[in-house]
């Protein structure tokens, strides 16, 4: 059974103005197809068709077209799914008590806008559960992710931020910074939660 491309459950225009139609367009049926295109044709006649998506991160991650398109289909996959209309303000249930234990809201923001302000060229920033049920900032450079064995930061992504240019080019040009900050008017919270959960 070969990956598919996920339907979202918004439509394109759903999340402006802090991400423009287009780019959620041309990012969804473009940029994720690709990886999943490209996915499925890496992992074809190999022991890694028919895994799941999460364990080709955690075991396929040795050969670069798998690590690439792999973690480009996981990656797209979980960051529509954190996204909504009109976003959830604030963190809730273990999500919000974990983020107490690290500083708080306003100190995570901070450190999550740090994370994908400074990531060097493209890559994502994510809020990681760890095995003992707290939770760390961190990020990762190109379509890598925290489930890898070669990520700086090992851990379970409840959180991810697609800073590659072609998430905001088009509305922000090389405004990293405001995409940033505009983010956190989209995230689903509850979404997050449930990650965390799972
Ligand atoms: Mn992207």
């Amino acid at each position: 059974m070969a990956f598919e491309l996920p339907k979202l459950a918004y439509a394109y225009d759903a999340l402006e103005p802090t991400i423009d139609a287009r780019t959620m367009e041309i990012h969804h049926t473009k940029h994720h197809q690709a990886y999943v295109d490209n996915l499925n044709n890496a992992i074809a006649g190999t022991d890694l068709e028919g895994k799941s998506i999460e364990e080709i991160q955690k075991t396929g991650t040795d050969k670069p077209a798998v690590r690439n398109n792999g973690g480009g289909h996981y990656n797209h996959t979980l960051f529509w799914e954190l996204l909504t209309p009109g976003g959830s303000k604030e963190p809730v249930g273990n999500v919000k008590a974990e983020i107490e234990k690290i500083g708080g809201f306003e100190k995570f923001k901070e450190d999550f806008s740090n994370a994908a302000k400074t990531r060097f060229g493209s890559g994502w920033a994510w809020l990681v559960k760890n095995s003992d049920g707290s939770v760390t900032v961190t990020s990762t450079p190109n379509q890598d992710n925290p489930l890898m064995p070669v990520a700086d930061v090992q851990g379970t992504p409840i959180l991810g931020l697609d800073v590659w240019e072609h998430a905001y080019y088009l509305n922000y040009q090389n405004r990293r910074p405001d995409y940033v900050s505009a983010f956190f008017d989209v995230i689903n919270w509850d979404k997050v939660e449930e990650f965390y959960n799972k």
